[in-house]
């Protein structure tokens, strides 16, 4: 088997953070009378904070200056945060602790690559941050998925090619940016929005070695 190594994504891979999001940016929208609901909050899966809020102000006629948006995205996040206050480890997605002990334990690499600023954070919230060898966020990339480029850095920081990597993903432009890279990839979700990758699986319960197995 050529796998070396597994690329998780965190929002929606690890820790279903996205009610979070979609709760913050609700709020926010919410202030500024733009409609937005939980179809609209599919688009924001995998992409930047900026990117985010560039989408939902889209949504509205209203102009706002940069400095009016660094405030409305401060704002977002300070919400955000205080919504995950709670997170623990009970909030690990069904699965993903017992395939880290797995891959672990059959010396497998371990990278992260999550657009989220916020990810150390969360990670370290989910007693998780000690299984990770590599950990690329949104502080160390300046292009967002689907641009490769958070997943590319990982596998550098974890010394594998692309070709030796499997990136784990639930967003569509996070399955594009793995294909881009020239990732085999692993989908959490719909089948029909994650068509791209290799697998697609509706939840993340049935990760494990068997799946790694089949590349
Ligand atoms: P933050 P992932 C992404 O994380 C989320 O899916 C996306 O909805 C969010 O806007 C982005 O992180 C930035 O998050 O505001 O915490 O920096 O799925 O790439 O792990
Ligand atoms: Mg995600």
């Amino acid at each position: 088997m050529k796998i070396k190594a597994c690329i998780f994504d965190l929002d929606g891979v690890i820790v279903d953070t996205a009610k979070f999001h979609f709760k913050a940016w609700k709020q926010l929208a919410d202030e500024l009378q733009i409609p937005f609901d939980e179809h609209d909050n599919e688009q924001l899966k995998g992409v930047s904070r900026t990117t985010s809020l560039e989408i939902i102000l889209q949504k509205g006629s209203k102009k706002f200056s940069d400095d009016e948006k660094l405030l409305m995205a401060k704002k977002k996040n300070a919400s955000y945060l205080e919504y995950c206050s709670t997170i623990n480890e009970q909030d690990i997605l069904p699965g993903i602790k017992l395939f880290l002990d797995e891959l672990k334990e059959n010396n497998f690499l371990i990278g992260l690559g999550s657009a989220s600023k916020n990810a150390l954070l969360i990670l370290d919230k989910l007693n998780l941050t000690r299984y990770f060898d590599a950990i690329v966020d949104g502080n160390k990339i300046t292009e967002a998925k689907p641009n490769p480029q958070v997943f590319l850095k990982a596998a550098e920081e974890l010394g594998v090619l692309p070709s030796e990597a499997v990136v784990i993903e639930d967003a569509e432009a996070g399955v594009e940016a793995a294909v881009r890279g020239g990732f085999f990839s692993i989908g959490i979700g719909d089948a029909k929005i994650l068509g791209k990758a290799n697998f697609v699986f509706s939840s993340t319960a049935p990760l494990g070695l068997e799946v790694l197995m089949k590349f």
